[in-house]
């Protein structure tokens, strides 16, 4: 047996939507913008698609939905053209982030605090791995100009407090953007209910083909553009529209947001059940409680157990698990967020991202269940530092209040 349980890095394309996107590679293929019948033969299945994407998430006719190539080129698009439209061109000059942010946001942040002297706050998380709206607020002045935190994370899964949030950044009169890819497709997202200006979404994140993104951006409201060259998507993104990626997005998210509370129940019943099975090994964390956390996500720690060991051992089962974002796997320092949390150096080595999708199986976590009980056996019987460390810590480690 195979098991992927890597679902936020990427998942499955859904093979519905390939079959949606299928006619547009080599049949429909005309340019939209062209005039001839080549070309607006295309011109249903875009307006379908951006219906699709409207219905999702609930946008009104007065926003604008911008698709672009990732949420990397969203995320990027949304801080340099504030900084462009109300840094460069106006009063302000902070922008707030949190710790915990995808490296899209974090590396953004930072090059325009090196090459523009922007000044950025990095907030901390508490133990849930969220900021809390008064700590946000506590940290708005008259000088900043936009303020970007992630819907859910792609490590913890943990859920912002993005509605409260929301009324803080509508009360100080400040932009608010949140990097939603982990949020879209997995659970509600309903823009008329939140006070946001703008929020990034992916494709491929949601069963969808990867190469294929979004930018809300409320109420139509100016936003300098990251690609110059033609009148594209209003003039808003150039470049020549990816008519089977975006018919793809639009069937993705129409799919994944239908009966989606149903969805919801069937992953985090075996999510819940794959964790409360590998909570029954001694000495094992999971961060952030159920309740405020993405229904598919596991982030666990296992003490005495590397993270990279673990991810192989699973990986010799065909497992296919994380040490944490897909970004940072080439890196094998500690897990920065669970470091954030609080966790010691030691045991943010340990941490194992499982991420789960709608195609997931019960068989799957039966077989995942029995290969992960065996791999930290097998792991602790090797870990020197584990066997030397039981008698002292006698099994209560529960001083970094990760679970
Ligand atoms: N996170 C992960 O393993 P792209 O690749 O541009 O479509 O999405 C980037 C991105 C942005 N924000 C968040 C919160 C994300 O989780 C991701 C992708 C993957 O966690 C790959 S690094």
């Amino acid at each position: 047996m195979q098991v992927y349980l890597d679902n936020n890095a990427t998942t499955m394309t859904d093979p519905l939507v390939v079959e949606a996107m299928m006619p547009y590679f080599s049949e429909l293929y005309g340019n939209p913008n062209s005039l001839h019948k080549f070309g607006t033969s295309s011109h249903p299945a875009i307006s379908t698609a951006i219906d699709q994407v409207y219905k999702a998430l609930n946008a009104s006719d007065a926003d604008d939905i911008v698709f672009t190539s990732c949420a990397t080129e969203s995320n990027n698009w949304v801080l340099k053209s504030i900084y462009l439209d109300h840094i460069v061109n106006g009063e302000k000059n902070h922008i707030i982030t949190t710790e915990v942010e995808h490296p899209s946001i974090l590396a953004t942040c930072r090059w325009l605090e090196e090459e523009c002297d922007v000044k950025v706050t990095y907030l901390p998380v508490n133990e849930q791995g969220v900021v809390e709206a008064h700590t946000v607020k506590s940290f708005v002045t008259d000088k900043t100009a936009l303020v970007t935190i992630m819907w859910a994370s792609n490590e913890t899964g943990a859920i912002f407090p993005i509605a409260e949030i929301g009324e803080v950044c509508k009360e100080k009169g400040v932009l608010f953007h949140s990097d939603a890819v982990q949020a879209v497709g997995k659970i509600p997202v309903d823009l008329q209910a939140t006070h946001i200006d703008f929020i990034s979404f992916s494709a491929h994140k949601f069963h969808g083909p990867k190469g294929v993104g979004g930018l809300f951006i409320r109420n139509s409201q100016a936003l300098s553009p990251f690609f110059h060259g033609g009148e594209h998507m209003g003039g808003r993104r150039s470049g020549t529209l990816n008519v089977p990626f975006i018919v793809g997005i639009g069937k993705a998210m129409e799919l994944a947001t239908t009966d989606m509370d149903a969805k919801m129940t069937s992953i985090s019943k075996k999510r819940d059940r794959l964790e409360d099975a590998i909570l029954k090994l001694s000495d094992t964390f999971v961060v952030g409680d159920r309740v405020n956390r993405t229904p598919n996500t596991i982030l666990i720690s296992i003490r005495g157990v590397e993270g990279e060991s673990m991810l192989w051992d699973l990986n010799n089962e065909q497992i296919g698990a994380s040490t944490g974002s897909a970004c940072a796997s080439e890196d094998l320092e500690a897990n920065t967020v669970m470091l954030a949390i609080g966790a010691d150096n030691e045991l943010a080595h340990t941490g194992i991202r499982l991420s789960l999708s709608r195609f997931t199986t019960d068989a799957e976590i039966d077989y995942t269940i029995s290969h992960f009980e065996k791999a930290v056996k097998r792991l602790r019987t090797i870990s020197s530092s584990y066997a030397v460390q039981q008698p002292t810590k006698g099994g209560e480690v529960q001083e970094c209040e990760l679970h």
